[in-house]
């Protein structure tokens, strides 16, 4: 078996389990390409399942969360039908290990994107913008990881949430105000500034890390530019992020015996 598929089984076995992977459980060292091969591995362990891949996820666009994780790098990770909880909808915090969530910027695709075109910008194919909310569960025990770690775990990639979609007219997303208010949790204040100064500039790192790594993204697709706030824990109850001129994104929150078939 290859590097990339033992290390794909591992992070997938704890990810059903929902049982996170202790420093002595893992002794895998992977540079960048290596980690993304064995994102794809991963991914494909999800397809095979009847998952359907819905689009990308950027992270550590925002200087917030590269302090939060210690890391430096921008990342991307793959989302899938079975990780979108719809808007208003519940998360049940059995099928998780320490989730945490985020407030985010999320992009959709009308046309499908050619990586190989020189003059290729995602920014292009946007068709509409909303306001997103992103659960992170890395499947590291206390979200113990280094970059390639986290890359072949997907990014830490879990569940998305995305807000009422709005007509892409090309506005500027440069400096609106954001809010997430979790059960528990102080009030996190940031602006969509903190992804990268503007979300559409995380699109051009996206297309750097998808013509690097195989990536790839079609006509209907999500992208996920990345947290404009620290990421906290998920407890019992309502989470809501806001942001100005794009509106607000809502879930719930509670916690069952035993946990749905993620
Ligand atoms: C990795 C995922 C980071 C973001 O928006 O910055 C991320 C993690 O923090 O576990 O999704
Ligand atoms: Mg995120």
């Amino acid at each position: 078996m290859s590097e990339a598929s033992a290390v794909a089984e591992i992070l997938d076995g704890a990810r059903l389990a929902r049982k996170p992977l202790e420093p002595g459980d893992f002794s895998h060292d992977l540079d960048l390409a290596e980690a993304y091969r064995a994102q794809h591995v991963g991914m494909a362990l999800r397809l095979q399942r009847g998952e359907a891949a819905v689009g990308l996820k950027l992270g550590f666009t925002s200087k917030a969360k590269m302090r939060q994780m210690g890391v430096d790098s921008v990342i991307a990770g793959q989302l899938t039908d079975l990780m979108w909880i719809a808007e208003g909808g519940t998360l049940d915090l059995a099928d998780f290990i320490h989730p945490r969530v985020e407030l985010e910027v999320a992009f959709r695709l009308g046309s499908d994107v050619d990586f190989s075109a020189p003059n290729c910008d995602i920014a292009d194919h946007i068709d509409a913008v909303a306001p997103a909310l992103e659960i992170i569960d890395s499947r590291f025990a206390g979200f113990g990881f280094d970059l390639g770690k986290v890359i072949a775990d997907n990014t830490s990639a879990a569940a998305f949430v995305i807000g009422p979609w709005l007509t892409w007219d090309g506005r500027n997303l440069s400096n609106l105000a954001a809010e997430l208010t979790a059960p528990g949790q102080a009030v996190q204040v940031s602006s969509t500034a903190a992804i990268m100064g503007e979300p559409l500039r995380a699109l051009t790192e996206l297309r750097r890390l998808a013509r690097d790594h195989q990536l790839v993204l079609r006509a209907g697709d999500i992208v996920l530019a990345g947290a404009a706030t620290e990421a906290v824990a998920l407890g019992e109850g309502t989470v809501e992020g806001r942001i100005a001129q794009l509106g607000r994104v809502v879930f719930q929150v509670k916690r069952s015996e035993k946990g749905s078939a993620l």
